[in-house]
């Protein structure tokens, strides 16, 4: 395929060409298929529900936007985040110009030196001493464009995202559960189920348009959430089990342990789709009420009136779980646990059921499945090598481009840095120096490199600041591809917005760098989003995920969204039918494995890496803080609106109990106080916290500098839900 013309040379005019005319690389113009003063649909691009949001435009540009009534997943709403999306993008910090050593540079002087510096960290310490980092927020056209030009482009191998803080779990286990990493769920069963189990999550917080759907639900569920702290959602449920924190593994074993010896369970559907279940059930059996209780701090009666409300035979059952799962140190077998329930009372694959885990980023689905990084493109492994051969063949690369051995993950890159086997590093669309578990773990670690390039929206992030190289990026709105959401249904991102000064799309940027790289050729075929998605089309063939059946952008857009799967098949037999937009997995009984059942997976519960003690008397918590508040706030903190919705200072629940016993009143400065460093917040006295447990939102930098480095040993995610603090007033005046 030819080259569009803006990609054929960058020497001599065309570099100058970049700068003053960025519109060439389809930035800074109307977009071509809408009417100037149009009104158009696309998805949110924050979390993973993936509103539908109408946008409105005014000679081409987008003035406003209101939730899109017809869009499937959010019916006419939107929460804060939603409704403000556009303000962001305009803030005074967007990075406007490449920035070398702090200095504005064009893109031909960038590109140069991010090529010459990255060759040469290569060839002094190898080729795969070069690493990304990169995000569940980008287009997946984008994602996986990265992914390729990295790993068969540049020679690179090594690399990961911020999905590992928050998906690898889900993935890891359904993957070895299911067979594929395969959420079966679609947003009907919130509406269709009688029994919803919150298990680690705070929708009205964190996903506050699914919650929505929960509140359509018209058959009079019981709701009930399984949260140390008796959060929003655990306030609306009409159930909380407020367990000690880290105790889910041994609730969910000892609620099997109830369910297999009360009968309450599906024989019929365990014999034909389950393997595993004898080895479990003898397992569970040294799960006794006694032990549950004591380690959950439930009462008898809790646990077993818990039990009861799941087995109930005659009920749909679903159960949903987020970060209070997979974010800790035994998080996949949690994750497992909670499919295992759902498998042996048979309830999946049928309405209101599943074992559903939420995502988190508006694309942490497509992360999972097209980036390229843990598994190859299109849910593929790179171990496989008759898929590495497949997808060698749709690409028309050579084989052996493609490499055989797995990548490191996040927590070994920063442990490769800090061993000097990481040398570069190129993070995208990530804020790590904020996010990361053990924060100063990874900012001392940076210092090591030789080579850090930060590719954001925005140069003051915590990450950006460091960089030795900053890429300034068109956010969303300003570019185009697809988003997946939670229920793997493809959402359009449309350009409606220019990108300030000559800041491009991620996708653009990933072209840029092939060409001065000098593998332009090698990615001539992947010359817009669109082609792109064209690709990833053919590479899904066959797999769980085949989405052959899906037409092009036009057709995403038409339907309202498109889950995955959607086979030519599909697409001919079901095309007319409406009901196609709401469709969940196995409901033939049949899973993705090699014998076609759902695998049990278990193991003993561990005790955490880092306990309390007489020292260290406190469970430090953390997670999402406010609907207003975005991850590091990069984004969300540019909104006045938002701002004005929550805190803008650190600040720290306390149980009134331990409060009175410190001589702390609301308010107070206190001080909290890790193995690793001291931070200040204020206190918010309140019963949401537990006494001896702490909650501080990740919003706020200071949080990471508390936390303690430790992982799941099957998903390498960070434990971020539980490290040992102190708490003390600190001196008033
Ligand atoms: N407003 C807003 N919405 C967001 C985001 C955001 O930053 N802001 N981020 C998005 C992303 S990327 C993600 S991943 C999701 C996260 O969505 P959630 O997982 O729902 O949010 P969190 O607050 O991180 O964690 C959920 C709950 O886990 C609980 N928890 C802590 N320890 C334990 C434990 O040991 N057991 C149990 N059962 N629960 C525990 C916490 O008390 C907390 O209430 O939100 C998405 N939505
Ligand atoms: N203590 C604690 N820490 C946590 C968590 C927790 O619960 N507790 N949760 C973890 C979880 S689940 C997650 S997902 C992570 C999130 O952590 P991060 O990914 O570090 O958080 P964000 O603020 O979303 O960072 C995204 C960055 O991408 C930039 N950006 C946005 N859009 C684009 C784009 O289109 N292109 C480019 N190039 N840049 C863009 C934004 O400006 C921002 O700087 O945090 C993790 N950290
Ligand atoms: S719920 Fe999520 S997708 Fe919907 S408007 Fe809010 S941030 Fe956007
Ligand atoms: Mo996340």
């Amino acid at each position: 395929m030819k080259l569009p013309v803006q990609f054929r040379n960058f020497d001599g005019p065309l570099t100058q060409d970049l700068v003053r005319e960025p519109g060439k690389f389809g930035l800074g113009q109307v977009p071509s298929a809408l009417a100037p003063d149009a009104t158009t649909t696309m998805v949110c691009g924050f979390c993973s529900t993936g509103c539908g949001l109408k946008i409105h435009l005014r000679e081409g540009e987008a003035v406003n936007l209101s939730p899109e009534a017809r869009y499937p997943v959010n019916l006419g709403t939107a929460c804060p985040k939603g409704w403000e999306a556009l303000t962001p993008l305009a803030a005074p910090d967007r990075g406007t110009t490449p920035l070398l050593g702090g200095v504005p540079v064009d893109w031909h002087a960038a590109m140069t030196t991010f090529c010459e510096r990255m060759k040469s960290v290569q060839s002094k310490f190898g080729p795969h001493s070069v690493a990304f980092l990169s995000t569940g927020q980008i287009c997946t056209e984008e994602m996986a464009l990265l992914g390729a030009l990295f790993k068969f482009g540049m020679g690179g191998l090594h690399c990961d995202s911020n999905t590992r803080q928050c998906m690898a779990t889900s993935a890891v286990a359904y993957k070895q559960s299911f067979g594929f990493d395969a959420p079966p769920f679609t947003y009907a069963d919130f509406e269709e189920s009688d029994v919803l189990v919150f298990i680690g999550a705070n929708p009205c917080i964190a996903h506050p348009i699914m919650w929505q759907r929960v509140l359509r639900n018209r058959r009079n569920p019981e709701i009930i959430v399984v949260d140390p702290r008796r959060t929003e959602t655990a306030m609306a449920a009409t159930r909380h089990f407020a367990i000690l924190p880290k105790s889910d593994l041994t609730l969910l074993y000892g609620l099997a342990n109830i369910l297999i010896s009360s009968g309450w369970i599906d024989r019929d559907f365990i014999a034909a789709n389950v393997s595993g279940y004898d080895e479990f059930s003898e397992f569970v059996r040294a799960f006794t009420t006694e032990r549950v209780c004591a380690a959950t701090g439930l009462t008898v009666d809790e646990l077993w009136h818990f039990a009861q409300l799941v087995g109930e035979r005659r009920k749909r059952v679903s159960w949903w779980w987020t970060m209070g799962v997979n974010q800790s140190h035994e998080s996949t077998r949690t994750a497992q646990a909670i499919i295992a329930l759902a498998l042996i009372t048979g309830q999946i694959g049928k309405p209101g059921t599943g074992a559903n885990s939420i995502t988190g980023q508006c694309n942490a689905m497509g992360s999972r499945l097209f980036a390229n990084v843990t598994n190859l493109i299109g849910g593929h492994d790179f171990l496989d090598a008759g898929h590495r051969a497949k997808v060698a063949k749709v690409l028309g690369l050579e084989e052996r481009v493609i490499p055989g051995s797995p990548s490191m993950t996040y927590d070994q890159i920063v442990q490769g840095i800090d061993e000097d086997k990481i040398k570069a590093l190129w993070v995208i669309a990530t804020n790590s120096s904020h996010s990361w578990i053990h924060q100063s773990g990874f900012n001392d670690v940076v210092k090591k490199l030789e080579l850090l390039v930060v590719q954001d929206m925005y140069t003051t992030t915590e990450t950006a600041r460091r960089a030795h190289l900053f890429l300034p990026a068109a956010g969303w709105g300003e570019k185009e591809g697809t988003l997946i959401n939670s229920e793997r249904r493809f959402g359009l991102v449309k350009k409606v917005c220019r990108a300030p000064g000559i800041a491009l799309a991620d996708f653009h940027i990933f072209r840029l760098i092939a060409e001065y790289w000098g593998c332009g050729e090698m990615f001539s075929a992947w010359s817009s989003p669109e082609a792109v998605f064209g690709l990833l089309r053919e590479i899904s063939q066959g797999q769980p995920c085949d989405i052959t059946g899906i037409r092009g952008f036009e057709h995403i857009d038409e339907a309202g969204g498109i889950q995955w799967p959607w086979t030519k098949e599909d697409d001919a037999r079901r095309a007319a039918d409406l009901e196609t937009s709401e469709r969940r997995l196995f409901e033939d009984g049949r899973f993705f494995t090699a014998d076609g059942k759902a695998r049990i997976l278990f193991d003993e519960p561990r005790e955490v890496a880092e306990p309390t003690d007489d020292e260290f008397r406190f469970v430090l918590l953390t997670g999402r803080g406010s609907s207003a508040q975005w991850h590091t706030g990069s984004r969300t903190d540019k909104s006045d609106v938002l701002r004005a919705l929550a805190p803008t200072r650190c600040h720290a629940e306390i149980n009134p109990e331990d409060a009175q016993r410190l001589g702390i009143c609301a308010g107070d400065e206190v001080e909290i106080r890790s193995r690793r460093a001291t931070i200040r917040a204020a206190s918010v006295v309140t019963q949401i916290v537990q006494p001896g447990q702490i909650f501080i939102p990740m919003h706020y930098c200071e949080v990471n500098r508390l936390t303690f480095p430790s992982f799941d040993p099957h998903s390498r995610q960070p434990s971020y839900k539980h490290c040992a603090v102190a708490l003390a007033r600190c001196e008033r005046g």
